[in-house]
């Protein structure tokens, strides 16, 4: 029989080289091959094992269950973790099933070339909104982040009929929220390895991969608990906004600033409420407020399941670091801004098992709209014309009784 010289595919181990005796070899072969191929094996008294029969078929079957599987926004799990495709389909749903209070941007694209999206949430209004900011997935491994940021969506939507509260603050304010920024990463850390911290960026001529996108940020950037050595997990990058993903925030934050009243990063672990500022120990000249905004937002956590959540200037209670988006978007002179540090506390780390999506996410939501009803009531609610006209006469009748009654 003639040996034949047809290319083989083949399939484990991927290279050539990597074929020794005694190793299990997994191979391709064209429907025409078969014949000579196991001819040649036999004869060659090569031991051998039809593994798949019909590789086509397997894929068309495979194709046509997952669009039979394709699965609809109700029946969208939010107690599970879900990979960036599945996000994406989501996203696309929450648009088309939400159009009068949702748009959908696109912030730009990542190193790899993926869209990051942005949702602009909110009613519409004849005068001009304030912002409340949210960014999930900045950090790779931290998974829950984004699957908060997909429960915050989906909580705002939902109770926006049913809670006059969620309206009130959807009338005055729009939420922009960026559903995962390190969409590279994050899809890494599903596919590769779990730890995945950076974004996928190449440096060092293809030795090393990924910026810590919280390092990247213009705010004394590059020094301190920030490395310039690309294969550190806190690699800052080569410049201060070296990263596409973080040029885009930048820029949509800049145009945006004078409206933004609060910027929210996402984050896990160790449960946290942060301030800034996580450079120096100097604090911006509203600190007292916005830690007092930051303590009720911690009590309305605990109430909801009892965690314990620590506030307070990140470089006080934490670590210092520079090119963090928290500081950033402080020294720009967003009023509040704050980094939630979500569940766990130690035990599991970036592995926050489901069961514990839910409870993470209700208590979060819970903290955050006590800073939402906040910061509606006080920054921007009438707040012009709480001195105007009949409101002063009011407020100066009721202090008045107020001090007739104490001195009885
Ligand atoms: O180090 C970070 O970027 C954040 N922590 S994380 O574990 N999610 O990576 C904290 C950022 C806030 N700043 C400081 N703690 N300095
Ligand atoms: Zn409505
Ligand atoms: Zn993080």
């Amino acid at each position: 029989m003639q040996p034949s010289h047809t290319k083989l595919d083949l399939w484990k181990p991927n290279y050539l080289e990597d074929i020794h005796p005694g190793r299990e070899v997994h191979v391709r072969v064209p429907s025409s091959q078969l014949y000579d191929t196991k001819q040649n094996l036999q004869q060659k008294k090569i031991s051998f094992k039809v593994l798949i029969n019909d590789v086509q078929k397997l894929i068309d079957e495979q194709f046509v269950s997952e669009r039979r599987h394709k699965k609809s926004l109700d029946s969208f799990i939010y107690t599970k973790y879900h990979p960036m495709n599945e996000i994406y389909e989501w996203i696309f749903q929450i648009q088309e099933a939400y159009k009068e209070l949702v748009s959908l941007y696109s912030l730009g694209s990542t190193y790899e070339g993926r869209i990051i999206y942005y949702f602009k949430i909110g009613l519409p209004s004849n005068t001009r909104k304030k912002i409340i900011w949210m960014d999930c997935g900045i950090h790779a491994r931290e998974w829950i982040s984004v699957a908060f940021c997909q429960w915050f969506i989906r909580e705002i939507l939902n109770q926006h009929s049913r809670s006059t509260r969620v309206h009130k603050a959807l009338e005055n304010i729009d939420f922009y929220i960026v559903p995962v920024l390190n969409i590279d990463g994050f899809i890494y850390s599903w596919t590769t390895d779990r730890l995945w911290r950076k974004s996928r960026s190449s440096h060092d001529n293809g030795n090393c991969y990924g910026v810590d996108l919280n390092r990247n940020f213009d705010s004394h950037w590059g020094t301190i608990d920030a490395s310039k050595d690309c294969r550190s997990t806190i690699f800052c990058g080569t410049s201060p906004a070296s990263e596409p993903e973080v040029q885009a925030l930048s820029q949509l934050v800049n145009s945006l600033k004078s409206d933004i009243v609060c910027f929210i990063t996402m984050h896990s672990y160790g449960q946290y409420i942060l301030l800034p500022y996580a450079f120096t120990k100097d604090l911006p000249i509203n600190h007292a407020e916005m830690l007092s905004v930051g303590q009720t937002a911690a009590s309305k956590i605990a109430e909801t399941h009892g965690a314990q959540y620590r506030v307070g200037s990140a470089s006080h209670i934490l670590y210092s670091a520079s090119g963090s988006s928290m500081d950033w978007a402080a020294e720009k002179g967003i009023p509040f801004s704050y980094t939630f540090e979500l569940r766990d506390n130690g035990t599991y780390l970036f592995f926050l098992p489901e069961d514990q999506i839910q409870p993470t996410c209700e208590e979060a939501t819970a903290g955050i709209l006590s800073i939402v009803d906040y910061i509606n009531e006080n920054h921007i609610n009438g707040v012009s014309s709480v001195f105007s006209g009949t409101l002063w006469i009011n407020l100066s009748v009721s202090l008045v009784i107020g001090t007739y009654l104490s001195v009885q």
